[in-house]
């Protein structure tokens, strides 16, 4: 058989890579093939769920800053001072978690999907026209998110800023136009598209990782025989391997273009004392998380749990 895979980025990021090695292993070992739809190919990541939902295309990769709008427990990925910066705790998070390997897979279940992997694009950055250092310095700034997130538009809320969601497919002219004052992302990312030559300063503040999910229709996914459920469990474990040694290095490596390629841009970290303010007003978004429903509470306590694991396990 013939399947569709549509992912929310290009071929060469990382929803690309980890997709291309989806592909191999599934082609490599069996007489299905996979199409691959980059974004924009089959509309903008927030159609992509839709129609995976819909049985339309049978695999979906996709950042998790989309999903809290139809998974809201998803948000846990998006929630500001929760996920680690240590690339070996997050490794180890990523191979190990509960939430992804115990509680989300039902989850998805219910949502007509069928979780087939979790994985991290990078410490998200965010790049603004001006320096900011406190939530006081955010006061009023239009700040673009991605959209389908109630947790984001609580988080910029709670950060000082005045959030707005829009789809990757309209943020360049948003930032060409000065309609937003600025927007979050991983550094690789960022450096890819370009997004510190429409802004002057990238910052660092440790508030959150970038993630992102792959996943089948539930339906498709069902009829299958075993033998290809079994392969494409295999396929995922598989690009989830490559996907995550690549993660190692996405940082650097787009720190390092950015620094060589646009030596005159601002690199600011927020200082310790400086994130303490920020952390201070998450807790208010943390707390929110958990008080929509019992699911999030109960995967929210669960994830604290993973990431102790991680820290022990890593030290
Ligand atoms: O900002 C966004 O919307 C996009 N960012 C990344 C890193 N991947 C895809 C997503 O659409």
């Amino acid at each position: 058989a013939t399947w569709k895979y549509a992912f929310g980025e290009g071929t060469s990021d990382p929803q690309g890579i980890y997709a291309t090695a989806f592909k191999k292993f599934i082609e490599e070992n069996s007489r299905n093939k996979i199409k691959l739809y980059k974004v924009g190919s089959l509309g903008e990541e927030t159609d992509l769920m839709e129609q995976t939902r819909a049985g339309l295309i049978q695999f979906l990769g996709q950042s998790t800053g989309y999903m809290g709008g139809t998974i809201p427990e998803m948000d846990i990925f998006t929630l500001p001072y929760v996920m680690p910066t240590d690339t070996k705790q997050l490794d180890y998070f990523f191979k190990n978690s509960k939430v992804i390997n115990e509680m989300l897979p039902s989850i998805f279940n219910k949502h007509g999907l069928e979780l087939l992997s979790v994985f991290p694009e990078g410490e998200m950055a965010i790049t603004t026209f001006e320096e900011f250092h406190s939530p006081a310095d955010l006061k009023g700034k239009k700040m673009r998110v991605m959209p389908g997130s109630p947790i984001l538009v609580e988080t910029y809320e709670a950060f000082g800023a005045s959030p707005q969601p829009m789809s990757w497919g309209d943020l360049i002219g948003a930032l060409k136009t000065g309609m937003v004052d600025g927007q979050e992302n991983p550094t690789v990312w960022i450096e890819a598209y370009g997004l510190d030559n429409l802004t002057k300063v990238l910052t660092y503040m440790g508030h959150g990782h970038f993630n992102a999910s792959a996943s089948a229709n539930k339906k498709f996914f069902d009829s299958l025989s075993n033998r290809d459920k079994k392969l494409i469990r295999k396929a995922a474990q598989y690009a989830h391997k490559v996907i995550l040694k690549e993660a190692q290095k996405l940082d650097a490596y787009g720190l390092g273009r950015i620094i060589r390629t646009n030596p005159t841009y601002k690199i600011v970290t927020l200082s310790e004392e400086e994130r303490e303010v920020f952390k201070e007003k998450a807790k208010a978004v943390q707390k929110s998380f958990a008080s929509k429903s019992k699911e999030n509470k109960k995967i929210l306590n669960q994830m604290i749990k993973d990431l102790k694991a991680a820290q022990k396990n890593t030290k």
